[in-house]
């Protein structure tokens, strides 16, 4: 990415804001995250300028600073021009948007992960947000990150180390981003979580946040739950759905028995979704419990919208 030090009076004239406000919304909003020189003076970046411009934009047409600062780069510029991402959906080099690509970032998250660099994880990942959309950043490059580290696991190139420390930091950082996507207004609960014996659950977050973007109202409960406690969760809360995440079958005859239960448990009005890496054997056997499998997020996010349960032959 193209950097150059800009000063505060600089950015002020290419944006046409106030430095007063410009700090404004790097402190109080996060619109920005400018790097620092060790004498703590702001660096920002050709990307960061085009931010302000973009959110600049949208304040004046209405929208309100607190709503829009978080919003990445490629949804500001929906925002301001609607018609343009509408041709082309993903930032092309020539729209002079993604000086950095998905690849990119990869790259550079397994450096951070290949040196115990929390840090540089954490920012790498805090930055992919500035381009690409919270769906993208998951499917894009949080998924093949850690495809990538499995693979180099598997083949000795990194510790068990290594995949702990790159767990908790994407951990922590899909959790903040829960946090922030909290939908008070929202109507129907969906319970999220992984079964008894399943430790896996980075998935489960990212079902979560899909959740929180179809309307919904995520509770999320995190990883290897009995489906007796999943089933009182979802009595408690009203929930109008239930959606469990399946990563790694080291026991795949205990994990289908446990699912059979958990659909046993639920009311029968009560859609229970499933999705993740299990085997098609296993899909299968879900499927004639009643369970909907869903083979992406976007099936998914599909099904809570039209609150139309997917069949199995529908999602090839
Ligand atoms: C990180 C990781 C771990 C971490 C998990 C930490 C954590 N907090 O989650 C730790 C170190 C604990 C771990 C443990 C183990 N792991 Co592990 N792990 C991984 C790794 C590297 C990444 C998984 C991940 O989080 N990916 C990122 C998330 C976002 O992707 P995801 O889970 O696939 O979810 C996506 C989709 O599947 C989908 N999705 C997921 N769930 C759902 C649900 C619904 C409803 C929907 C719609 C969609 C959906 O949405 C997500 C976004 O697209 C994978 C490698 C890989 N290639 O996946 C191995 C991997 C999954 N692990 C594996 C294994 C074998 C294990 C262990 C058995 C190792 C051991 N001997 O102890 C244990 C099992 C623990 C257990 N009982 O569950 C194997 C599984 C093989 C298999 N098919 O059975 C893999 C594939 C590694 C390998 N190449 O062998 N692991």
């Amino acid at each position: 990415m193209e950097t150059k030090t800009h000063e505060i009076q600089y950015v002020s004239r290419c944006t046409g804001l106030s430095p007063h406000r410009i700090r404004a919304w790097e402190r109080r909003y996060m619109a920005v995250m400018p790097a620092r020189t060790t004498s703590r003076r702001r660096i920002f970046s050709d990307l960061d300028i085009q931010r302000l411009q973009l959110l600049r934009r949208a304040v004046e047409s209405g929208h309100r600073i607190a709503k829009v600062a978080r919003l990445s780069l490629e949804d500001l510029v929906e925002l301001a021009d609607p018609q343009r991402l509408a041709v082309s959906p993903r930032p092309s080099r020539a729209s002079g948007l993604d000086a950095i690509d998905e690849e990119d970032y990869v790259r550079l998250g397994f450096h951070a992960i290949t040196g115990f660099d929390t840090r540089l994880l954490e920012r790498t990942l805090q930055q992919s947000l500035v381009h690409f959309s919270r769906r993208r950043v998951i499917e894009g490059i949080i998924v093949p990150l850690l495809g990538k580290v499995g693979d180099a696991w598997v083949t000795g190139t990194l510790r068990i180390a290594h995949e702990h420390m790159a767990s908790a930091v994407i951990q922590t950082f899909l959790g903040g981003l829960l946090r922030d996507a909290e939908n008070r207004e929202a109507g129907d609960t969906a319970i999220i979580a992984t079964p008894s014996g399943q430790r896996h659950d980075l998935g489960a977050l990212a079902v979560a946040l899909t959740a929180s973007d179809a309307g919904w109202q995520p509770l999320y409960l995190g990883s290897n739950l009995p489906a007796e406690e999943i089933a009182a969760a979802a009595v408690y809360n009203c929930a109008r759905a239930v959606a469990i995440s399946l990563v790694g079958t080291t026991n795949g005859e205990q994990l289908r028995r446990e699912c059979l239960n958990l659909r046993r448990l639920l009311s029968a009005d009560l859609s229970l979704y499933a999705g993740g890496q299990a085997p098609p054997e296993l899909r299968f056997a879900l499927s004639e419990m009643g369970l909907h499998w869903c083979e992406t997020l976007e099936t998914f996010h599909v099904a809570l919208v039209g609150e139309i349960p997917m069949r199995p032959e529908q999602e090839t």
